[in-house]
C-alpha cells in the first residue's frame, strides 16, 4: 500500500479566518506545513497529530491540528481540522471521528474508550455515546479516499484543565471504519463506527 504525503497542507487558520469573514467555506489556502508554527506564534494553546493506517500501523494516512482560541472563558473553544490522504485504503465515505482517552496507537486499540473526564466519565465506545467530551462529527471522504475535516468543540480544552486532552495518559485521535450514527437507539455495538481505520496521538504543537 502506499502512503502519500504532499508537500503542502491546508492551513485550518486560514479557513477559520475566511469563515469569520463571511467568505464561502473552502480550503484552497495551500502553506507550507511549518507555517503552522508561525500562526500559532501568538502563544494559543495548540496540538497536533500525524494519522496513521491501524491495518499498516508505518503507514503514514494524514494528519490533525487542534488550536484554542484565547479566552479568559474556564470551558475554551478548540478549532480541529483533519486531513486524510487519497489512496491509503480507508474507504470513501463517512468515518466517526473520537479523541480517545490514551495517547497510544499500537495497536489502535490501546488508545481505549471515549475521551470523557470527569466525575461521571463513562468512556464505553457504543455506551454513553454522543455524550463523551472526546465526541466529534464525521468526516467524509471522497472517491480516492481523500478528505478534509473542519469543525470546533468547546468539549475539551488544550491548556490545562480538567478538560485538557493533555491529561496524564494523553490522547488520540480515532478515524473510525464506519459512520457515526450517533447511537439514537441507546448502547448498540458499533454504532460509533465500528472498528478502527487511523489512529493519531495528540502532541503539544509546536
Ligand atoms: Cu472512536
Amino acid at each position: 500500500m502506499r502512503t502519500n504525503r504532499p508537500r503542502v497542507t491546508t492551513l485550518p487558520l486560514a479557513a477559520f479566518a475566511l469563515l469569520s469573514l463571511g467568505g464561502a467555506a473552502t480550503t484552497s489556502a495551500q502553506v507550507p506545513e511549518e507555517d503552522f508554527a508561525a500562526a500559532t506564534a501568538g502563544g494559543a494553546a495548540a496540538g497536533r497529530a500525524v494519522l496513521y493506517s491501524c491495518d499498516i500501523p508505518t503507514n503514514r494516512v494524514g494528519f490533525g491540528y487542534l488550536q484554542e482560541r484565547p479566552s479568559e472563558e474556564g470551558v475554551k473553544a478548540v478549532d480541529i481540522y483533519l486531513r486524510l490522504y487519497a489512496n491509503t485504503g480507508i474507504t470513501r465515505g463517512k468515518h466517526a471521528v473520537h479523541i480517545h482517552e490514551t495517547a497510544s496507537c499500537n495497536p489502535c486499540g490501546t488508545a481505549g474508550g471515549h475521551f470523557d473526564p470527569g466525575p461521571n466519565s463513562n468512556t464505553s465506545p457504543d455506551g454513553n455515546h454522543p455524550f463523551h467530551a472526546g465526541d466529534l462529527t464525521n468526516m467524509t471522504l471522497d472517491r480516492q479516499g481523500r478528505g478534509y475535516h473542519m469543525m470546533t468543540t468547546t468539549r475539551v480544552t488544550l491548556s490545562d484543565g480538567p478538560l485538557s486532552v493533555f491529561d496524564e495518559d494523553g490522547s488520540a485521535f480515532i478515524i473510525h471504519t464506519n459512520p457515526d450514527t450517533y447511537c439514537p437507539e441507546g448502547e448498540a455495538a458499533g454504532c460509533a463506527g465500528g472498528s478502527r481505520a487511523a489512529c493519531g496521538v495528540i502532541t503539544p504543537y509546536p
